[in-house]
């Protein structure tokens, strides 16, 4: 490194849609977590939308600070928040890459209204934008953003890393505008995945879709451009959630749980709202236990957290409707008048309260249908006490499972399957359990989202070090 490169100082800039300050990133979901995790301790700025939507004259970015941490927020009008958020991003680009041919909806003027939002974010991000920033920008709502900054004549190294799954190339094609938007993707310098199963996708529709090629240093060529693609697994801010799950309010949050459960076992779930998560199939699960397994009834509860998301979004309000069908049938059926087998509260908590309830729960239960990483899995091993640690059962459909040697791995869709996995951790010896946490928990630590940040900008860096001055 060249001393003019170690001295200049290098600024982060985190581009996404949701934009959350302090007490509300928990609400707007992991993204929001993580990046707060990440830009706390690096500070830079962070832009996108304010989550407010409003019909008045929409300019320039709102500028704020906290410390060294910048904002630069966005309002949308109703038709961006219809056309953009709720639609292209949440009716078409969401199911679809879950794998939700199905749910996925498309509409010429919600793509439309989707570059239009990308156009004028980065139209408010790039006279922000100093010589020396990094720029990082974030999931499915702005795949289109780096492309309209490269329109604009900004030459900044440029990250995109992609939150949820890249589908198969036999589902992508599905979408009208697939080529589009991978052709979009080639505007960045660094495209960051979380597993490698959404890279071998993404390989595997440049080679066989954009008629593109891997070099040999691995980077990949199409559309007359080389990008890098890599794995970067997400992970949680282990340490912190340690302590949270020693904090007061853990405590109080588990003390007060414990009252309830009067010596039975939990069963702990704690996901947005949100079909993907696979949370019918979840509840079936339980009801397939107390069937299966009659000696639980009356010695285990199920405590599934689930505050709604997107609720403006007719699958939303579905999938709400089934899982209130389902948990009074459930409870209906099993309960006594001194038990109450399932517990589904769909409002949010403090993440010290969280980890409070993480840390009494026997079985962390985490079975969605598809999911990039998820950080629930995560956060449920870093809450765990080492004297008498839970189990984690996992789906094999989440990116967590990529690196999950200690979890009970199981088929979501397979209800018996999952109600095994819950018998088999309700049995297991302590010294199996603890064995198995030690497992998850080195990797929990080891690759927490201090590391995903470094991992990414390292490489970012790199490729930043080669861009002509
Ligand atoms: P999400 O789909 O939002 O994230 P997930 O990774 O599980 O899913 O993160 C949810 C976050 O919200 C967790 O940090 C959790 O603690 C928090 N949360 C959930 N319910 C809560 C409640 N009631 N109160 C407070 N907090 C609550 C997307 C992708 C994932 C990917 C992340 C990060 O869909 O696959 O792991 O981004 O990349």
């Amino acid at each position: 490194m060249s001393r003019a490169r170690a001295t200049r100082r290098e600024r982060l800039v985190v581009v996404s849609n949701r934009v959350a300050r302090g007490g509300n990133a928990a609400r707007a979901g992991g993204l929001a977590v993580a990046l707060l995790d990440v830009l706390k301790r690096s500070g830079g700025l962070w832009a996108g939308w304010s989550g407010n939507v409003q019909d008045g004259a929409l300019g320039k970015p709102r500028m704020s600070a906290q410390g060294d941490l910048s904002f630069a927020t966005l309002d949308l009008s109703q038709a961006e928040y219809e056309e953009y958020y709720n639609g292209f991003a949440n009716r078409t680009l969401w199911p679809l890459f879950h794998y939700r041919i199905d749910l996925t909806n498309f509409d010429r003027d919600h793509y439309q209204g989707y570059l239009r939002v990308n156009q004028r974010f980065a139209h408010a991000v790039a006279p922000l934008l100093g010589d020396d920033d990094l720029v990082w920008v974030h999931d499915y709502h702005l795949i289109a953003f780096g492309e309209e900054l490269r329109r604009m004549g900004v030459h900044h190294t440029l990250g995109f890393f992609l939150h949820i799954p890249f589908p198969a190339p036999e589902v992508i094609t599905t979408l009208p505008v697939h080529e589009v938007l991978v052709r979009a993707l080639f505007a960045y310098d660094l495209i960051g995945f979380q597993t490698e199963s959404d890279l071998r996708s993404f390989t595997d529709y440049v080679t066989s879709e954009a008629g593109g090629r891997v070099l040999e240093d691995g980077r990949l060529e199409a559309y007359g451009r080389v990008v890098r693609a890599g794995v970067y697994p997400i992970g949680v801010d282990a340490e912190n959630i340690r302590r949270f799950a020693r904090s007061r309010d853990a405590h109080t949050h588990g003390a007060r749980m414990e009252r309830v459960l009067a010596g039975r076992l939990a069963i702990i779930g704690v996901d947005r709202l949100d079909y993907s998560k696979g949370l019918p199939e979840r509840f079936r699960a339980f009801d397939a236990l107390l069937r299966r397994y009659p000696e639980n009834r009356g010695r285990i509860s199920f405590l599934q957290i689930a505050p709604p998301s997107r609720t403006d979004v007719p699958e939303y309000k579905d999938i709400r409707q089934e899982l209130e069908g389902l948990s009074g049938s459930i409870n209906g059926e099993h309960s006594e008048f001194d038990w109450t087998p399932l517990r589904y509260i769909t409002r949010g908590f403090s993440r010290q309260a969280l980890a409070g309830l993480y840390r009494i729960a026997r079985i962390g239960l985490v079975t969605p249908l598809r999911d990039g990483m998820n950080l629930v899995a995560k956060e449920y091993v870093a809450a765990q006490s080492g004297h008498n640690p839970g189990v984690l059962v996992l789906s094999r459909f989440a990116g967590a499972a990529h690196r999950a040697d200690g979890a009970l791995i199981v088929n979501p869709y397979d209800i018996q399957g999952v109600a095994d996995a819950m018998q088999k951790a309700l049995v297991m010896p302590l010294d199996e359990r603890r064995e198995r946490w030690r497992a998850l928990r080195d990797e929990v630590m080891t690759n927490d989202v201090n590391a995903w940040r470094d991992a990414f900008l390292a490489v970012l860096r790199e490729v930043d070090a080669r861009r002509p001055r």
